[in-house]
């Protein structure tokens, strides 16, 4: 009896991982009960972007097969939305081996919009200049499929070494396109990093110009509401989010404090902040979905983000319900 238990839940178990590891062909709709909202596979580094009325989610693939713990993560996920709640997950939009002068890993980064394109600036490995990396993914459709843009690396490791002699700093890409057109890239592990973009998207232009942020680990994300920057990072580790204003988006940034407390099971906590049909939503990975679930096996969860009357954000309260139809 106890023999057979354990043959059956293995046999699940593989049966998952199998499904779980598997790049997606067709578009497949799903509704969130709450949080986590994706179950079928697990997903981290939640990027997010506004379209024409939708909301199109971005994601990281943890397919590490229990109970290893490393990131195994080869491809991203797309998925839709009119309300938050009803899904639909697109066709694999970008794997690594689309980055052909990559050697793996499909870590955080952000799509945004510029005259009707799209533009993914992804953390990957480099092939042959050690450490991490920045590459930027083009598509004509927020859903993809996206194709490398440059056959290059937008950004390398030996770009920052003067600032911080680590390998991995190079990650998490963020990006705006500030009120007077100019496109800026912010990103960094240990150190903050922020640059310029020209018009094409795909190359930068002058210095790297470091951004001073306390206790700051990764996963910058920048929002803008009303004249307010916001920059939201990752902060010590295991990690909280927490975030600082600015007038001006390169800086200086004024800390305000934790926006987000560990989340569940994850030493990681990586966030997107948007303004979807008149409310603020906090999206983040933690590593709750079920008993596998960890720091390696990640899932996106979403919750409401409120602010102060003073602009500052009230801090986020982390929910198992998860928020409601937008309407
Ligand atoms: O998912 C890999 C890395 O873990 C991301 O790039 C970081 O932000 C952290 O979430």
């Amino acid at each position: 009896m106890r023999k057979s238990f354990f043959l059956m839940a293995a046999l699940v178990l593989s049966a998952f991982q199998l499904i779980n590891a598997q790049t997606v062909t067709k578009d497949t709709t799903f509704h969130a009960n709450g949080n986590p909202i994706i179950r079928h596979k697990y997903t981290a580094d939640p990027a997010a972007m506004v379209y024409k009325g939708k909301v199109y989610l971005y994601a990281g693939h943890d397919v590490c097969p229990s109970p290893q713990n490393r990131y195994v993560m080869n491809d991203w996920a797309v998925f839709s939305s009119d309300d938050m709640v009803n899904w639909t997950e697109h066709p694999t939009p970008l794997k690594t081996s689309d980055f052909k002068w990559a050697s793996g890993d499909a870590w955080a980064g952000q799509v945004i919009e510029r005259n009707g394109k799209f533009y993914w600036y992804v953390a990957i490995s480099h092939g042959t200049i050690h450490g991490k990396a920045i590459g930027v993914a083009v598509s004509d459709s927020p859903t993809g499929p996206f194709t490398d843009a440059r056959g290059s690396a937008l950004i390398t490791n030996d770009m920052t070494t003067k600032y911080t002699k680590i390998s991995w700093d190079d990650i998490d890409p963020t990006v705006m396109i500030d009120k007077d057109g100019q496109a800026y890239m912010i990103w960094g592990n240990t150190q903050c990093y922020c640059i310029k973009l020209k018009e094409n998207m795909i190359e930068t232009e002058g210095e790297i110009m470091p951004i001073n942020l306390p206790r700051y680990t990764e996963a910058p994300w920048i929002h803008k509401r009303g004249d307010w920057y916001y920059l939201s990072y990752a902060t010590e580790f295991p990690e909280k989010i927490c975030y600082a204003m600015s007038k001006k988006i390169t800086g200086p940034y004024e800390y305000k404090g934790i926006l987000n407390e560990l989340a569940g099971n994850s030493n990681t906590n990586h966030q997107a902040i948007i303004e979807f049909k008149g409310k603020w939503y906090f999206i983040y990975h933690n590593g709750g979905m079920d008993v596998n679930g960890g720091s390696f096996r990640r899932s996106v969860c979403i919750d409401y983000l409120n602010y102060n009357p003073d602009g500052t954000m009230k801090r986020v309260q982390m929910t198992t319900e998860g928020v409601k139809p937008a309407k």
